[in-house]
């Protein structure tokens, strides 16, 4: 595969862009090779910029649900822009998608749109913080909740994928602040309540954790931590970046039946542009400012352009089997995988649920960060390196998840799976 255009973009990207890329996770510090530089997309497929193609499952990390370039939301961006790009003023358009959103899932009452989702997780945690008059927080090991200070603890994603220590330039004063467990212990939820109770604003929790791979919370945890919260007098956010509109209508609250107090959205509700939210009790999002005293600001907040994508998104989202379809792909995918590693005799693990799915290299069940640090690090960096070479593009690093779409097709996933039949006897012949 010919990949020297990409390469002599990162080398010049590098000479004035740190690690040459805008986010970490796009540098294939973990896999080796050189990031592709992307040119196009259309439906499933992305083109770099030597020309080479691939079925995407990244979706830009997971907006693109309904793949790129979709005629019905290029038409509402471009009918939004045909008016103007931003004004720093009200519009109907974004109570549009608040009510929307509002509508579709169970514990929002009122919510503030946000242009990222670390905008909408750090606002959510001053908020509790602020309702509740204590410091602390909780979070869970490999959860990734954007780089908010407090949350990088720990975190998964990139933070995880390079290795990087807690956080050099957070003040540990602040940092002291943060508790972690391991995903899916409800016991050391229980121990921190019981030494920090009266101190804990919130715990903040991926309702099911796609920053570490794909770990699905289990049987029982959610809840728990339901009532934890509720015992103590602290607030439960879902940070639902990933799963909001992407597990199904109403995210991982709707189809587990636990509602926390706040949610973090972002991703799907942007439609592939710079958006997210975060909501919840009308009686908290009562304290947003002006409507009460905390703070929270943003130049290009509601922006009009990312309000159409995100509304034209959530419109292809309502129609009757999308979600049906999504979840189609996923299980397609890793179901295929299970076949095939069991064929080929390498330990794998998946999991799917909506438009997401994962894999580990490792015999399974992966139910934390611990468990998913220890699958086959050197396994996954064959693997998908003979994926990409055969025009499947996965996300560069285990500690991320797999993002299917509507644009997703059976002659799509059959190519991919005979093409992770290669991949998985490169992968099965690391030691
Ligand atoms: N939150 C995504 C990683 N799981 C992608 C955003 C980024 O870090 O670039």
């Amino acid at each position: 595969m010919k990949t020297e255009r990409s390469k002599q973009l990162f080398a010049r990207a590098k000479r004035v862009i740190p690690g040459g890329v805008n986010s970490p996770v796009r540098a294939f510090g973990s896999v080796g090779g050189v990031p592709r530089f992307i040119e196009r997309g259309k439906g499933c497929r992305v083109w770099d910029v030597d020309g080479n193609e691939y079925i995407d499952f990244v979706g830009s990390w997971g907006p693109l649900i309904a793949g790129h370039a979709n005629p019905a939301i290029l038409k509402a961006v471009r009918s939004a822009m045909s008016k103007g790009t931003s004004f720093g003023a009200p519009t109907e358009l974004e109570i549009s998608l608040a009510e929307t959103i509002r509508d579709a899932v169970p514990s929002i009452q009122k919510l503030r749109m946000v242009s990222s989702g670390t905008e909408a997780t750090m606002s959510a945690l001053r908020l509790a913080r602020a309702a509740t008059g204590r410091d602390r927080v909780l979070k869970f090991e490999g959860c990734y909740h954007g780089h908010v200070d407090a949350l990088l603890l720990g975190a998964g994603s990139g933070v995880a994928t390079l290795g990087i220590p807690g956080s050099p330039g957070v003040p540990s004063s602040y940092a002291n602040l943060t508790i972690q467990a391991p995903y899916n212990d409800i016991e050391a939820v229980r121990s921190a309540f019981q030494k920090w109770g009266e101190q804990i604003a919130c715990i903040i929790v991926e309702p099911m954790a796609g920053n570490m791979g794909f770990v699905p919370p289990v049987a029982g945890f959610l809840e728990a931590l339901r009532a934890c919260c509720d015992e103590y007098g602290a607030l439960l956010i879902f940070d639902e970046v990933i799963t909001g509109f992407r597990l199904g209508w109403g995210g991982a609250q709707k189809h587990f039946g636990v509602k926390p107090d706040l949610t973090c959205l972002g991703k799907v509700v942007g439609g592939g542009l710079p958006a997210a939210a975060y909501g919840g009790r009308g009686d908290l999002m009562g304290q947003i400012a002006p409507e009460g005293p905390v703070y929270q600001a943003g130049t290009l907040s509601g922006n009009p352009l990312a309000m159409a994508a995100g509304l034209a998104t959530l419109e292809l989202l309502a129609k009757p089997g999308a979600y049906e379809q999504l979840g189609a792909v996923s299980a397609r995918i890793t179901s295929g995988l299970e076949q095939l590693a069991v064929e080929i005799g390498v330990p794998l693990c998946t999991a799917s649920a909506g438009g997401i799915f994962g894999f580990f290299f490792h015999e399974g069940p992966v139910t934390n960060f611990t468990e998913a640090a220890d699958a086959h690090p050197a396994r996954f960096k064959r693997f998908f390196s003979s994926m990409l070479e055969q025009g499947i593009y996965l996300a560069p690093s285990p500690y991320e998840c797999g993002f299917a779409s509507l644009a997703h097709r059976p002659r799509d996933l059959n190519r991919t799976l005979e093409a992770a039949q290669v991949a998985l006897e490169k992968a099965a012949r690391v030691r």
